[in-house]
């Protein structure tokens, strides 16, 4: 599978869910996100493998945050390092053909993870979140140079941080095509609608 053909990323964070967090993720695997992050709060190697049998039977890649190495042993699609964790480059040998995502801010960082090896990099804030305690989204100008950037180097980007059904025009109008959302899905009182509703918004699946 390329990850060029990807475009709704879901950041799996069971303790973000206000309702059953298995239910909330087969949901909006039933409804088309095309990619999963686990990224909980805690250790929990029982959910971890509950989610990623729920990815498998859905065909949707399913990466690991931040613990490289969980990647690698459970045989992920790959793994997704922020700027604290693990440096890109040592999480690239580590991976093998794995994929590894990097999280960055801004133009530098966004250079370095090419420079690193990344399959594909996030980029934000976007809008303000209170998932990850930002109170200010980025210049739509720096958003707009990163997805140039992203598309220059041939390395596909997740824009990331506050994104809704009701400011993603604004993302697309800046040549974003690819969202990595949180809140927007586990948080929604529909769960599947808001999946529908964001995907209308983006690129038809190839
Ligand atoms: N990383 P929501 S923003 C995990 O800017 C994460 O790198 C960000 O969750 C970054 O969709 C963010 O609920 C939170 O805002 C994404």
């Amino acid at each position: 599978m390329s990850l060029d053909s990807l475009h709704l990323y879901l950041l799996f964070t069971p303790q973000a869910c206000p309702r059953d967090p298995f239910a909330t993720l087969a949901a909006a695997l039933e409804a088309g996100v095309d990619l999963v992050q686990w990224r909980s709060k805690d250790p929990d190697r029982p959910g971890f493998e509950r989610a990623r049998a729920l990815c498998q039977r859905a065909s949707v890649p399913f990466v690991v945050n931040d613990d490289v190495m969980l990647a690698v042993r459970s045989r992920a699609a790959g793994a997704h390092v922020g700027q604290e964790d693990m440096p890109a480059d040592a999480a690239r040998k580590l991976l093998g053909q794995g994929w590894l995502g990097v999280s960055t801010h801004d133009r530098e960082q966004l250079a370095a993870a090419v420079a690193a090896g990344a399959d594909y990099l996030g980029f934000g804030p976007c809008f303000p979140t209170a998932t990850k305690g930002y109170a200010a989204g980025k210049a739509p100008t720096e958003i707009a140079a990163a997805v140039a950037a992203a598309a220059q180097a041939r390395v596909p980007l997740f824009a990331i941080g506050g994104i809704t059904a009701a400011n993603l025009s604004a993302l697309r109008a800046l040549g974003v095509e690819r969202i990595a959302v949180s809140s927007a899905v586990l948080a929604a009182d529909d769960p599947a609608a808001a999946v529908r509703e964001l995907r209308r918004l983006l690129p038809a699946p190839r």
